[in-house]
Protein backbone atom coordinates (compact mmCIF):
# COMPACT_ATOMS: atom_id res chain seq x y z
CA UNK A 1 0.00 0.00 0.00
CA UNK A 2 1.31 3.55 -0.85
CA UNK A 3 3.00 5.68 2.12
CA UNK A 4 0.33 8.79 2.57
CA UNK A 5 2.15 12.15 3.58
CA UNK A 6 2.36 12.29 7.09
CA UNK A 7 0.64 14.95 8.97
CA UNK A 8 3.70 16.79 10.51
CA UNK A 9 3.01 20.48 11.95
CA UNK A 10 4.52 22.48 9.49
CA UNK A 11 7.64 25.10 10.75
CA UNK A 12 5.66 27.37 12.90
CA UNK A 13 3.18 24.73 14.68
CA UNK A 14 4.90 23.72 17.79
CA UNK A 15 4.74 20.47 18.41
CA UNK A 16 2.75 18.36 21.13
CA UNK A 17 3.84 16.17 23.78
CA UNK A 18 3.25 12.64 22.97
CA UNK A 19 0.11 11.39 24.66
CA UNK A 20 0.17 10.02 28.16
CA UNK A 21 0.07 6.36 28.30
CA UNK A 22 -2.48 6.84 31.30
CA UNK A 23 -4.74 9.56 29.86
CA UNK A 24 -5.96 12.12 32.13
CA UNK A 25 -9.68 12.86 32.58
CA UNK A 26 -11.51 9.30 32.35
CA UNK A 27 -14.21 8.37 34.55
CA UNK A 28 -14.37 5.13 35.07
CA UNK A 29 -17.32 3.38 35.22
CA UNK A 30 -20.29 4.64 33.07
CA UNK A 31 -23.94 4.78 32.87
CA UNK A 32 -25.19 2.83 29.49
CA UNK A 33 -28.89 2.83 28.76
CA UNK A 34 -30.87 2.83 25.72
CA UNK A 35 -34.07 4.34 26.30
CA UNK A 36 -34.55 7.52 25.50
CA UNK A 37 -34.56 8.33 21.50
CA UNK A 38 -31.19 9.29 20.26
CA UNK A 39 -31.54 11.80 17.23
CA UNK A 40 -28.77 12.00 15.33
CA UNK A 41 -28.77 15.87 15.33
CA UNK A 42 -28.28 15.68 19.28
CA UNK A 43 -25.24 13.28 18.85
CA UNK A 44 -23.85 15.28 16.21
CA UNK A 45 -24.68 18.88 18.22
CA UNK A 46 -22.72 17.03 21.88
CA UNK A 47 -19.41 15.90 19.47
CA UNK A 48 -18.54 19.08 17.62
CA UNK A 49 -14.97 18.36 17.90
CA UNK A 50 -15.66 15.55 15.75
CA UNK A 51 -14.35 16.22 12.02
CA UNK A 52 -15.82 14.94 8.55
CA UNK A 53 -16.13 11.66 8.23
CA UNK A 54 -15.99 10.66 11.94
CA UNK A 55 -12.38 11.51 12.33
CA UNK A 56 -10.53 12.76 15.73
CA UNK A 57 -7.41 14.08 17.18
CA UNK A 58 -6.62 15.10 20.60
CA UNK A 59 -5.54 18.93 20.66
CA UNK A 60 -3.39 18.88 23.20
CA UNK A 61 -0.98 15.68 22.85
CA UNK A 62 0.25 13.61 20.02
CA UNK A 63 -0.71 10.32 19.97
CA UNK A 64 1.20 7.01 19.12
CA UNK A 65 -1.24 4.84 17.31
CA UNK A 66 -3.80 5.79 14.56
CA UNK A 67 -6.94 3.71 15.11
CA UNK A 68 -9.62 2.83 12.31
CA UNK A 69 -12.91 1.61 14.24
CA UNK A 70 -14.13 -0.64 11.81
CA UNK A 71 -18.49 -1.55 12.39
CA UNK A 72 -19.98 -4.55 10.86
CA UNK A 73 -23.49 -3.15 9.47
CA UNK A 74 -26.74 -3.62 7.73
CA UNK A 75 -30.08 -1.83 9.09
CA UNK A 76 -29.02 -0.97 12.13
CA UNK A 77 -29.06 2.91 12.36
CA UNK A 78 -30.86 2.89 15.40
CA UNK A 79 -27.90 1.03 17.01
CA UNK A 80 -25.46 3.05 15.58
CA UNK A 81 -27.18 6.48 17.18
CA UNK A 82 -26.38 4.87 20.32
CA UNK A 83 -22.96 3.66 19.37
CA UNK A 84 -21.63 7.20 18.39
CA UNK A 85 -23.63 8.67 21.29
CA UNK A 86 -21.61 6.80 23.27
CA UNK A 87 -18.55 6.01 21.72
CA UNK A 88 -17.20 9.27 20.35
CA UNK A 89 -16.73 10.66 23.93
CA UNK A 90 -15.30 7.93 25.33
CA UNK A 91 -12.51 7.92 22.26
CA UNK A 92 -11.82 11.25 23.16
CA UNK A 93 -11.04 11.03 26.61
CA UNK A 94 -8.95 8.16 25.62
CA UNK A 95 -6.74 10.93 23.81
CA UNK A 96 -7.35 8.72 20.36
CA UNK A 97 -6.51 9.42 17.19
CA UNK A 98 -9.58 7.98 15.17
CA UNK A 99 -11.57 6.94 12.36
CA UNK A 100 -15.37 5.16 12.33
CA UNK A 101 -15.80 3.21 9.17
CA UNK A 102 -19.02 1.92 8.92
CA UNK A 103 -19.27 -1.36 6.50
CA UNK A 104 -22.83 -1.20 5.22
CA UNK A 105 -23.86 -4.86 3.44
CA UNK A 106 -25.35 -4.13 0.67
CA UNK A 107 -28.44 -5.99 -0.86
CA UNK A 108 -30.37 -8.76 1.45
CA UNK A 109 -27.88 -11.60 0.59
CA UNK A 110 -26.48 -13.52 3.66
CA UNK A 111 -24.91 -11.06 6.06
CA UNK A 112 -21.08 -11.77 6.33
CA UNK A 113 -19.32 -9.92 9.24
CA UNK A 114 -15.90 -11.50 9.02
CA UNK A 115 -15.42 -10.14 5.93
CA UNK A 116 -17.21 -6.79 6.00
CA UNK A 117 -14.14 -6.11 8.79
CA UNK A 118 -11.80 -7.63 5.72
CA UNK A 119 -13.08 -4.71 3.76
CA UNK A 120 -13.25 -2.11 6.36
CA UNK A 121 -9.41 -2.85 6.62
CA UNK A 122 -8.85 -2.44 3.24
CA UNK A 123 -10.56 0.92 2.82
CA UNK A 124 -9.63 2.76 5.87
CA UNK A 125 -6.07 2.48 4.29
CA UNK A 126 -7.03 3.65 1.46
CA UNK A 127 -8.60 6.53 3.13
CA UNK A 128 -5.67 6.81 5.69
CA UNK A 129 -2.06 4.80 5.31
CA UNK A 130 -1.16 5.93 8.53
CA UNK A 131 -3.58 3.51 10.41
CA UNK A 132 -1.99 1.22 12.25
CA UNK A 133 -4.56 -0.18 14.87
CA UNK A 134 -7.52 -1.78 13.79
CA UNK A 135 -10.99 -1.89 16.48
CA UNK A 136 -13.98 -4.12 14.86
CA UNK A 137 -16.62 -3.19 16.70
CA UNK A 138 -19.99 -4.52 16.71
CA UNK A 139 -22.86 -1.71 16.35
CA UNK A 140 -24.55 -3.08 19.24
CA UNK A 141 -22.05 -3.36 21.74
CA UNK A 142 -21.04 0.28 24.41
CA UNK A 143 -18.22 -0.37 26.85
CA UNK A 144 -19.13 0.47 30.61
CA UNK A 145 -16.14 2.00 31.54
CA UNK A 146 -13.72 3.93 29.40
CA UNK A 147 -10.43 2.62 31.02
CA UNK A 148 -10.89 -0.09 28.14
CA UNK A 149 -9.09 1.63 26.16
CA UNK A 150 -9.41 1.06 22.50
CA UNK A 151 -5.79 0.68 21.85
CA UNK A 152 -3.77 -1.99 20.40
CA UNK A 153 -0.66 -3.57 22.14
CA UNK A 154 1.66 -6.14 21.26
CA UNK A 155 -0.66 -9.12 21.22
CA UNK A 156 -4.41 -9.26 19.86
CA UNK A 157 -6.94 -7.73 22.22
CA UNK A 158 -10.30 -8.48 23.14
CA UNK A 159 -11.77 -5.57 24.72
CA UNK A 160 -15.70 -7.07 25.26
CA UNK A 161 -15.03 -9.70 27.40
CA UNK A 162 -17.80 -8.98 30.21
CA UNK A 163 -20.95 -8.64 28.22
CA UNK A 164 -24.53 -8.38 30.14
CA UNK A 165 -25.90 -10.79 28.14
CA UNK A 166 -23.36 -13.17 29.72
CA UNK A 167 -23.90 -12.33 32.75
CA UNK A 168 -20.46 -9.88 32.75
CA UNK A 169 -18.42 -13.01 32.37
CA UNK A 170 -16.23 -14.44 29.22
CA UNK A 171 -18.52 -17.31 27.82
CA UNK A 172 -15.56 -19.48 27.17
CA UNK A 173 -12.03 -19.22 26.96
CA UNK A 174 -11.64 -19.12 23.46
CA UNK A 175 -14.09 -16.16 22.84
CA UNK A 176 -13.16 -13.43 20.66
CA UNK A 177 -16.52 -12.13 19.92
CA UNK A 178 -18.06 -8.50 19.91
CA UNK A 179 -15.05 -6.13 20.21
CA UNK A 180 -11.52 -6.92 18.99
CA UNK A 181 -8.23 -5.11 18.35
CA UNK A 182 -5.33 -5.70 16.00
CA UNK A 183 -2.17 -3.90 15.02
CA UNK A 184 -2.02 -3.81 10.99
CA UNK A 185 0.54 -5.97 11.42
CA UNK A 186 -1.05 -8.73 13.60
CA UNK A 187 -3.85 -8.45 11.33
CA UNK A 188 -1.55 -9.14 8.24
CA UNK A 189 0.04 -11.53 10.01
CA UNK A 190 -2.95 -13.91 10.32
CA UNK A 191 -3.86 -12.94 6.86
CA UNK A 192 -7.07 -11.21 7.93
CA UNK A 193 -10.30 -12.71 8.53
CA UNK A 194 -12.15 -15.22 6.77
CA UNK A 195 -14.64 -14.54 4.08
CA UNK A 196 -16.31 -17.64 3.82
CA UNK A 197 -18.25 -17.54 6.99
CA UNK A 198 -21.84 -17.01 5.69
CA UNK A 199 -24.56 -16.60 8.47
CA UNK A 200 -24.65 -16.37 11.85
CA UNK A 201 -21.49 -17.73 14.27
CA UNK A 202 -18.19 -19.25 14.30
CA UNK A 203 -16.29 -16.42 12.38
CA UNK A 204 -14.75 -15.13 15.44
CA UNK A 205 -13.41 -18.26 16.77
CA UNK A 206 -11.96 -18.91 13.16
CA UNK A 207 -9.97 -15.61 13.97
CA UNK A 208 -9.09 -16.81 17.68
CA UNK A 209 -7.94 -20.03 16.06
CA UNK A 210 -5.57 -17.87 13.17
CA UNK A 211 -4.26 -16.01 15.96
CA UNK A 212 -3.36 -19.19 18.38
CA UNK A 213 -1.94 -20.80 15.01
CA UNK A 214 0.61 -18.09 14.31
CA UNK A 215 1.70 -18.32 17.92
CA UNK A 216 0.20 -15.22 18.90
CA UNK A 217 -1.57 -14.75 22.70
CA UNK A 218 -5.45 -12.93 23.92
CA UNK A 219 -4.71 -9.61 25.88
CA UNK A 220 -7.64 -8.81 27.62
CA UNK A 221 -8.49 -5.74 30.26
CA UNK A 222 -9.66 -6.49 34.09
CA UNK A 223 -12.87 -8.70 34.06
CA UNK A 224 -14.14 -5.28 35.90
CA UNK A 225 -13.08 -3.31 33.40
CA UNK A 226 -13.96 -4.89 30.11
CA UNK A 227 -17.99 -4.57 30.87
CA UNK A 228 -19.79 -3.76 28.29
CA UNK A 229 -24.03 -3.49 27.16
CA UNK A 230 -25.40 -4.93 24.61
CA UNK A 231 -28.75 -3.13 22.73
CA UNK A 232 -31.29 -5.77 23.18
CA UNK A 233 -32.67 -6.79 19.32
CA UNK A 234 -34.00 -9.64 17.93
CA UNK A 235 -32.49 -12.13 15.32
CA UNK A 236 -31.45 -9.96 12.01
CA UNK A 237 -33.24 -11.15 8.66
CA UNK A 238 -30.40 -12.88 6.42
CA UNK A 239 -28.48 -13.39 9.21
CA UNK A 240 -29.37 -17.08 10.31
CA UNK A 241 -27.09 -19.38 12.40
CA UNK A 242 -24.55 -21.16 10.10
CA UNK A 243 -25.05 -24.73 10.14
CA UNK A 244 -21.39 -25.07 8.61
CA UNK A 245 -19.54 -23.38 11.18
CA UNK A 246 -18.64 -26.00 13.40
CA UNK A 247 -16.92 -28.50 10.86
CA UNK A 248 -15.22 -24.71 9.03
CA UNK A 249 -13.94 -24.13 12.78
CA UNK A 250 -12.06 -27.43 12.85
CA UNK A 251 -10.22 -26.29 9.33
CA UNK A 252 -8.79 -22.98 9.59
CA UNK A 253 -5.40 -24.64 9.68
CA UNK A 254 -6.29 -25.47 6.35
CA UNK A 255 -8.10 -22.56 4.93
CA UNK A 256 -6.07 -19.17 6.66
CA UNK A 257 -3.73 -19.33 3.96
CA UNK A 258 -5.84 -19.21 1.10
CA UNK A 259 -9.02 -17.23 2.44
CA UNK A 260 -8.12 -14.55 4.03
CA UNK A 261 -7.34 -10.28 3.40
CA UNK A 262 -5.16 -11.71 0.85
CA UNK A 263 -8.14 -13.03 -1.15
CA UNK A 264 -10.72 -10.54 -0.76
CA UNK A 265 -13.14 -9.81 -3.50
CA UNK A 266 -15.67 -6.91 -3.46
CA UNK A 267 -17.23 -4.14 -4.79
CA UNK A 268 -17.15 -0.59 -3.25
CA UNK A 269 -20.95 1.35 -4.21
CA UNK A 270 -20.54 4.05 -1.77
CA UNK A 271 -17.98 6.23 0.17
CA UNK A 272 -20.21 8.96 2.37
CA UNK A 273 -18.47 10.90 4.40
CA UNK A 274 -21.08 11.59 7.57
CA UNK A 275 -20.42 14.03 10.46
CA UNK A 276 -19.96 11.37 12.62
CA UNK A 277 -18.77 8.39 10.49
CA UNK A 278 -17.28 7.53 7.03
CA UNK A 279 -20.12 5.19 5.58
CA UNK A 280 -18.97 2.63 3.16
CA UNK A 281 -21.41 0.29 1.01
CA UNK A 282 -20.17 -2.56 -0.28
CA UNK A 283 -21.26 -5.44 -2.62
CA UNK A 284 -19.36 -8.85 -1.15
CA UNK A 285 -21.67 -11.22 -2.98
CA UNK A 286 -23.45 -13.79 -2.04
CA UNK A 287 -22.93 -17.69 -0.08
CA UNK A 288 -21.93 -19.91 -3.38
N1 LIG B 1 -25.07 -6.86 11.90
C1 LIG B 1 -25.81 -5.87 11.27
N2 LIG B 1 -26.93 -6.19 10.58
C2 LIG B 1 -27.37 -7.48 10.48
C3 LIG B 1 -26.63 -8.49 11.13
C4 LIG B 1 -25.51 -8.15 11.85
O1 LIG B 1 -25.46 -4.70 11.34
O2 LIG B 1 -28.40 -7.70 9.84
C5 LIG B 1 -23.80 -6.51 12.57
C6 LIG B 1 -23.96 -5.65 13.79
O3 LIG B 1 -22.80 -4.86 13.94
C7 LIG B 1 -24.06 -6.69 14.87
C8 LIG B 1 -23.01 -7.68 14.41
O4 LIG B 1 -23.14 -7.69 13.01
O5 LIG B 1 -23.78 -6.14 16.12
C9 LIG B 1 -23.19 -9.07 14.99
O6 LIG B 1 -24.46 -9.61 14.67
P1 LIG B 1 -25.56 -9.96 15.78
O7 LIG B 1 -25.78 -8.76 16.63
O8 LIG B 1 -26.76 -10.54 15.11
O9 LIG B 1 -24.89 -11.07 16.63
P2 LIG B 1 -25.24 -11.35 18.11
O10 LIG B 1 -24.45 -12.57 18.48
O11 LIG B 1 -26.81 -11.70 18.14
O12 LIG B 1 -25.07 -10.12 18.93
C10 LIG B 1 -27.30 -12.85 17.56
C11 LIG B 1 -28.83 -12.82 17.49
C12 LIG B 1 -29.40 -12.78 18.87
C13 LIG B 1 -30.90 -12.92 18.87
C14 LIG B 1 -31.38 -12.86 20.29
C15 LIG B 1 -32.86 -12.87 20.39
N3 LIG B 1 -33.24 -12.67 21.76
Amino acid sequence: LPEAPSARPGPTAPALPPCSDSPPGLVGRLLIEFTSPMPLERVQRENPGVLLGGRYAPPDCTPAQTVAVIIPFRHREHHLRYWLHYLHPILRRQRLRYGVYVINQHGEDTFNRAKLLNVGFLEALKEDATYDCFIFSDVDLVPMDDRNLYRCGDQPRHFAIAMDKFGFRLPYAGYFGGVSGLSKAQFLRINGFPNEYWGWGGEDDDIFNRISLTGMKISRPDIRIGRYRMIKHDRDKHNEPNPQRFTKIQNTKLTMKRDGIGSVRYQVLEVSRQPLFTNITVDIGRPP
